[in-house]
């Protein structure tokens, strides 16, 4: 399986220029800038109203303020009075809202009000800041925005520098590896393809430039919408500043107000977009490798899942499956008969993925180079020579995927392997990312959708705009069924078009750790599917840390083991019987909380909500709680704090309030205090939220396997009154866009003796089992009597003395006694 020739390859790539490591040039104010004259705004001379933006000058200058929402504003600035198009790939078309605004001016002000929020403009120096309707400022200018003239290109570099609050911590960033806060960092956000990185280095495979600000207990957020190689600096270089900046395009960014941190995330989500979906197979547990090759190997690690019945919903093919790694190609060597391969492995539950590169062979009897060349599809230089590098197939030429006809030819090329059965399809080294020198030069020429401009402009959107005209190519050939992708370079708003991963990981006890911070940022930063190589890609791990790594994985919203071609094997079952008795426990837990897990990513659709939730997001309110990193909440019920230490026996984790049920035990602790775990290595510290009613698959081999009889619920009890929400619908069509779906909300009230549970379904969709069984977990009375919506049932007794009582799915009104 081992290919050690690749990796040599691949670790030639980690050049000088794409390794920054950890360095923080603290000695260097301007970070990577020649000292150039830096010009300010000066006193604000008029402002011009139209619509729903105010436009402020100084003269000269122009700044404009635009009410997006009544909690979301957009800041501008053109230093000689000309604004940029207006176009971005991250925001999506706002809804129009009617939203009161106006203006007032005082001796020293303008204020742009909204319903929630103030956007003060100072007439002196033209500071901007913004406060909630009470006055209380959550973020205001440092000092005036400014920018320096770029010597490079002619442009702008553009900066903006904010005041820091002491107390302030910063949240969100994308995919740095780096504690949750990032207060005392920078960063710089520049897409990299960083084999085998390491923590703080910077940067890595992703640009998200938007964070998230709590002071004093409220939050506000940043959402610096410019795909230039932007920087942050969260008080590193000064204490009491925040800065961002750019090394071209325009200042641009939106201030969106909170208080809380939830709501912010929400709102960033309302302006770039949900998450597609997915279909249910894609949130099952995934097996990768580079690479699953030829075809015999592929069918006998799918059947050695099947004999040991660990279940799995997808099996990865790495680049070696095509011909001399050119895209949309079979090597027949190794894959006689794909189309056949795939049936037979559908017919066993596993869906087959595969991987497409953004980098097309240089080779004239090669059809996608060909139709590629023919109609100038593929990037220019500045000379207007093709752009060319080496990447896996030898020599490459690029698609400018910032270009619609394009992206709408590479969405038509994925036919013929959505023909042979192929389900879901993978984007790597769309940084991008070319041997030796790191990615493409700045002169190469993009469309930019119209925007004509250099690779400085479409770097950080490039694998962004790939992995789009992947998913809206494969929505055209699946029809009405959802498809599944995965991207290594994201830019903000790719959660529209795909799921992401964290690349070329290691596998170290410090990279598990890395990976529960990476999750968690990616999550509050919009890329909520995500998840991270388990096991870790290079270097080998132990039994050990494969296992806690699993355990992790249950709780990623993207649950995929893989590995390089030249580590040792990592198949459930490669690390001995005990190891593969815990990981298989495991695997099995993710399918029974699959119901709850595809609820949560429905909540993610349709309201923007983040899977993983740090449990800062939680409880701002206590300053302590905003720096916790290691235990999070996955969806809104369950909180995890996974292992991350070898040998350890125990773990200290903090429950935030209410009361909370060790899954393993249903021994119940008391939330707002930090309590002492034993870690046996087959569990966890896995909680759920008292008053929860927490949907149960039976343990299934892959999603589909079997028709449900009767749905688990376990009602978990709590005093008081508690919401639980679930959805279903077909796992795999488009219908639910036409309602064709069921949306739970359960009620569960408790108080005494007495507890209660109402139902109230919305949607079009017909469960395919009638009943639920509801189990009865904690009640702190001998269970006497049950009424379902007017009728005695019976409460039933398992052996091991578990309570549950069965009733229609459709119940309206339940009572317990
Ligand atoms: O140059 O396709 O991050 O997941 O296995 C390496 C081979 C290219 C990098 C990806 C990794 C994948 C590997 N790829």
């Amino acid at each position: 399986m081992g290919d050690i020739k690749k990796e040599e390859i691949a670790l030639e790539r980690v050049t000088e220029e794409s390794f920054e490591g950890d360095i923080q040039h603290v000695n260097n104010p301007v970070l990577d800038l020649p000292e150039i004259e830096k010009k300010y705004l000066r006193s604000v001379t008029g402002y011009v109203k139209d619509g729903n933006n105010f436009v402020f000058t100084d003269g000269k200058a122009q700044v404009e303020v635009k009410v997006v929402t009544d909690d979301v504003i957009r800041v501008r600035l053109a230093p000689q009075g000309a604004f940029l198009d207006d176009f971005s790939y991250a925001v999506i078309e706002q809804e129009k809202h009617t939203h009161s605004y106006d203006i007032r001016e005082d001796d020293k002000n303008f204020h742009v009000k909204t319903n929630n929020v103030i956007c003060t403009i100072a007439k002196k120096d033209f500071l901007v800041s913004f406060s909630d309707i009470n006055g209380k400022t959550l973020n205001a200018d440092h000092a005036p925005m400014h920018w320096e003239e770029n010597p490079d290109f002619g442009g702008y570099y553009v900066y903006c520098t904010k005041k820091a609050y002491e107390d302030e911590v910063f949240f969100g960033g994308g995919d740095k590896a780096s504690n949750l806060n990032l207060r005392g960092r920078r960063i710089k956000n520049w897409n990299s393809d960083t084999y085998s990185f390491a923590f703080n280095q910077d940067p890595l495979y992703k640009t998200i430039p938007f964070y998230i600000g709590v002071t004093q207990g409220d939050a506000y957020g940043i959402f610096f919408d410019n795909t230039f190689k932007t920087f942050f600096d969260f008080a590193a270089e000064h204490q009491d500043q925040t800065s961002f900046w750019s090394e071209g395009g325009e200042l641009q960014y939106y201030y969106i107000h909170g208080p809380q941190i939830m709501d912010v995330v929400q709102r960033y989500h309302a302006l770039t977009g949900t998450h597609f979906l997915p279909p249910m197979w894609a949130i099952g547990y995934h097996q990768c490798r580079w690479s699953y090759y030829p075809e015999k190997m592929v069918r006998d690690v799918a059947s050695e899942f099947r004999k040991r019945e660990i279940p799995c919903d997808a099996i990865y093919l790495d680049i070696d499956y095509m011909e001399g790694y050119r895209c949309f190609t079979w090597n027949k060597q190794y894959f006689p008969d794909p189309r056949k391969m795939i049936s037979d492995l559908s017919a066993n539950g596993f869906k087959t993925v595969v991987m497409i590169d953004p980098g097309i062979k240089v080779d004239e009897n090669y059809w996608v180079f060909k139709e590629g060349h023919d109609n100038k599809y593929f990037c220019r230089r500045g000379d207007d020579y093709f752009m060319e590098g080496f990447v896996w197939p030898g020599r490459c030429q690029f698609p400018d995927y910032t270009n619609p006809d394009v992206r709408t030819w590479w969405g038509t090329l994925y036919k013929g392997l959505v023909d042979d059965g192929v389900a879901g399809f993978w984007n790597d080294m769309n940084e991008p990312a070319v041997f030796g020198r790191g990615t493409f030069p700045d002169d190469v020429r993009h469309n930019y959708d119209g925007y004509r401009g250099s690779h400085r402009k479409a770097h950080n959107i490039y694998g962004m705009q790939m992995v789009r005209a992947t998913y809206e190519g494969l929505l055209k050939l699946y029809k009405n069924k959802r498809p599944f992708t995965i991207t290594r370079a994201a830019y903000s708003g790719t959660q529209r078009y795909s799921s992401v991963w964290t690349g070329d990981n290691i596998a170290t006890w410090e990279h598990l750790r890395i990976g529960v911070l990476q999750l968690q940022r990616l999550s509050v930063s919009g890329l909520s599917f995500c998840g991270t190589d388990i096991g870790g890609f290079t270097g080998n791990p132990d039994g050990e840390l494969y296992t806690r790594w699993m355990q992790f994985g249950v709780f990623s919203p993207f649950m995929r083991v893989h590995s390089a071609g030249d580590t040792r094997d990592r198949e459930p079952w490669s690390f001995g019987p005990e190891w593969e008795a815990i990981c298989k426990k495991f695997i099995e837990l993710r399918y029974r909380l699959l119901p709850y897990i595809y609820s949560i990513f429905w909540q993610q659709h349709k309201y923007g909500l983040p899977i993983l939730r740090p449990v800062a997001l939680l409880e701002q309110h206590v300053y302590k709680n905003l720096l916790r990193e290691e235990e999070f909440a996955f969806g809104d019920k369950i909180l995890v704090s996974p292992v991350l230490n070898p040998g350890q026996m125990s773990k200290v984790v903090y429950l935030p309030k209410g009361e909370w049920f060790y899954y393993f035990t249903n021994e119940v602790f008391k939330g707002e205090e930090e309590v002492s775990i034993p870690t046996p290595l087959d569990q966890m510290p896995m909680f759920i939220k008292g008053g929860t009613i927490l949907p149960e698959y039976p343990v299934m081999q892959y999603v589909g396997e079997k028709k449900i009889e009767a749905l688990k619920l376990n009602v978990y009890y709590s005093e008081g009154e508690h919401h639980s929400y679930g959805y279903t619908d077909h796992g795999d069509t488009f219908a639910f866009e036409q309602n064709v779906y069921l949306e739970k909300h359960f009620i569960f009230t408790a108080e005494g003796n007495k507890a209660k549970i109402l139902q109230q379904r919305d949607g079009l969709f017909t469960e395919r089992y009638d009943d639920y069984n509801i189990y009865l977990i904690g009640f702190p009375f001998e269970v006497n009597q049950v009424i379902a919506d007017g009728i005695v049932v019976p409460v039933l007794s398992k052996e091991n003395g578990e309570k549950y009582v069965v009733v229609d799915n459709d119940f309206k009104k339940i009572t317990i006694e």
